[in-house]
């Protein structure tokens, strides 16, 4: 049974109307939005780390440069992502200190290592292409805040996606060995990359409640199939074949017939018992940890500069 309020807010959510951070809204609704936040922000952050990884071992100057300016943007990410929830009642350091007990989630891909340089391809190709699936999406998404940060961030994204794109060109053209290794970071990054649209409708808790709220606007299933679409074709332009025998066009639906991934995998992953959840999470407590003195200093500045002002 709605509330009167309740029902005004959804008929402004069916309007089409933004709702910004001061407005009435259901606790159900700020907590959903904190939640795929948050857990949006902490993708960003870890999300650094498989990418990280290669700073120092790029090929060349200009693919170190290139991956350096990928790489911060997503911390850019990270922290609009952050300010966005934060408009939602809840600090920054609360959501790092729940992510950090292990309470809040990240995405799934980010469990997984980048063994090769043409990983790096891989996950700009894939992940980020994923990534962009996900995000044109979330554009027009309720919360106004929300919204506004996914803009910019789908302007970087799809940069990020085309360098991945022009790594695994170089690769899959280059030597026989190149081939071979570009190849190898598609069969290890294909499944991973399709459980990040989130498990098949069917067993997705939260987004019959996240779609009447307008706060996610297209089914986990449909985004995959969208991202399957569209990615069959690059593979086969880079001279790749998808590590999926039941791949297939089907004319009738005008998509391709694919093969689910291993659930049961994805789930283990989002339990903690992926190849590198242990890895992930011990480098951002590290990195937290080592980073107290520069949060103190700042603190005991901003103290004495407020004391100087009101004195
Ligand atoms: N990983 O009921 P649903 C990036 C959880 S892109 C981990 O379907 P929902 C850019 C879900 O939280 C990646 N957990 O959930 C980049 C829920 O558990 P809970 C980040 C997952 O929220 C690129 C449970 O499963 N993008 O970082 C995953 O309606 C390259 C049931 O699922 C976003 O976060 C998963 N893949 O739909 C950075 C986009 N999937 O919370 C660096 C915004 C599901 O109840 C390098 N988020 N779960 O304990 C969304 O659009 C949604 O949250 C979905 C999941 C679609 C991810």
């Amino acid at each position: 049974e709605m509330s009167e309020e309740e029902r005004a807010f959804q008929e402004r959510i069916d309007r089409g109307e933004k709702i910004e951070p001061t407005d009435w809204m259901p606790e159900g609704y700020r907590k959903t939005l904190i939640r795929q936040i948050g857990q949006h922000a902490h993708s960003e952050i870890v999300g650094q780390l498989p990418e990280g990884n290669w700073i120092t071992r790029a090929p060349t100057l200009e693919r170190k440069v290139i991956l350096l300016a990928k790489v911060q943007d997503e911390a850019g990410h990270g922290l609009y992502l952050y300010c966005a929830a934060e408009t939602l009642g809840v600090s920054r350091d609360e959501l790092i200190e729940l992510l950090h007990a292990g309470k809040m989630k990240y995405s799934s891909i980010f469990n997984y290592p980048t063994l090769t340089w043409a990983d790096i391809g891989a996950v700009g190709w894939l992940v980020d292409g994923a990534a962009i699936m996900n995000q044109v999406p979330l554009q027009r998404t309720s919360f106004g805040p929300y919204s506004r940060a996914m803009v910019r961030i789908c302007k970087e994204e799809s940069f990020h996606q085309r360098q991945g794109f022009d790594i695994m060109m170089k690769m899959a053209g280059g030597t026989p060995e190149q081939h071979r290794m570009a190849q190898d970071a598609l069969n290890r990054f294909w499944y991973p990359s399709l459980m990040m649209f989130g498990p098949s409708d069917k067993e997705s808790v939260h987004s019959a409640q996240s779609m009447s709220w307008k706060i996610k606007i297209n089914t986990n299933d449909e985004l995959r199939q969208k991202f399957v679409d569209q990615t069959v074709p690059q593979a086969e332009y880079l001279g790749l074949t998808v590590p999926d025998d039941q791949l297939k066009w089907n004319q009738e639906k005008n998509g391709y017939d694919f093969s689910e991934p291993d659930w049961s995998e994805f789930f283990e992953v989002l339990k903690g018992n992926g190849p590198c959840n242990k890895e992930r999470l011990d480098a951002r407590i590290k990195a937290w940890e080592d980073g107290a003195w520069v949060r103190d200093g700042l603190m005991a500045h901003a103290d004495k500069s407020t004391v100087a002002r009101t004195a």
